[in-house]
């Protein structure tokens, strides 16, 4: 009988201490909930990753959207990361050159390196953007998820698209953990697959967002984290939706382990 290897056994083969730490936090906390914390101002952030932060793996930010972002923000969240024990993700989507992308990543107002353990990048313009993330974030043991495949309605990410991004994080694992994308790419257990369009009920949003259920990603898609934005940040009690989601993802992988 083929064994599916828990979370537990993959941050034993991963070499990165970013994947083996998150691997370890899914399984000891049990959860491979992210939160897509898509909130505007600094005390939301803080307020929102303190009352989830028991309940997910990942908590995810789009740091540009804060719309009075002071360095002290960054500073409270990773206090925040460390006593509830989740990685912190900024979800720049890097798109540019290797030269450009150096420079966001490392300086500007935000100096996203410095804070964020893991950020993620468009493959679409060829290795050279990984190669400048990498200049910058390898020494600071950060990790970068490559964009393989998007939860938005007619996207442009289809045919060999994935499969090109699959050959250039093999080529940088030591800086490439996994992917953002909506299936499975790859059965080597190192590569994290994390899919965000996620609630409790299929769906979609007026502008395009698609959404699948927490069973249909982990379940049937077989990928290891489901990213949630709204279906918690805009219930009615966020800790009691964070709640609902974790463990709606972890039984579905432990379903998932019994196929
Ligand atoms: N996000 C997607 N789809 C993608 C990628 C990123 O939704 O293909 I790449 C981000 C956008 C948002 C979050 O920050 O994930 C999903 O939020 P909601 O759960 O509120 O739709």
């Amino acid at each position: 009988v083929k064994r599916v290897l828990t979370y537990g056994d993959r941050a034993k083969l991963c070499s990165h201490s970013v994947a083996k730490f998150l691997f370890t936090t899914m399984e000891d906390k049990q959860t491979n909930l992210a939160l897509s914390a898509d909130v505007t101002t600094g005390a939301e952030l803080l307020r929102l990753a303190d009352a989830v932060g028991p309940h997910i793996c990942i908590l995810k930010t789009h740091i540009d959207i804060i719309s009075d972002f002071k360095p002290d923000l960054v500073h409270d969240l990773s206090h925040l990361a460390e006593k509830h024990g989740f990685l912190i993700f900024e979800d720049r989507k890097f798109a540019d050159i290797g030269n450009t992308v150096k420079h966001q990543y490392s300086s500007g107002v935000y100096r996203i390196s410095d804070w964020s353990h893991i950020i993620n990048a468009h493959a679409l313009p060829g290795p050279g953007i990984v190669q400048g993330l990498k200049e910058v974030g390898l020494v600071k043991d950060r990790a970068c998820l490559l964009i393989a495949e998007m939860s938005s309605k007619g996207n442009l990410a289809t045919g060999d698209y994935a499969k090109a991004t699959l050959k250039m994080a093999e080529e940088h694992d030591d800086f490439v953990i996994g992917f953002i994308t909506q299936s499975k790419l790859s059965n080597d257990p190192n590569w994290v697959h994390i899919t965000p369009g996620v609630k409790l009920t299929r769906g979609k949003d007026s502008l395009g967002q698609q959404y699948l259920t927490p069973r249909e990603v982990i379940c049937d898609k077989e990928c290891d984290i489901i990213i949630v934005g709204r279906g918690i940040t805009e219930a009615e009690d966020s800790v009691v939706a964070a709640k609902a989601f974790q463990e709606a993802g972890y039984n579905a992988y432990l379903e998932r382990m019994q196929k």
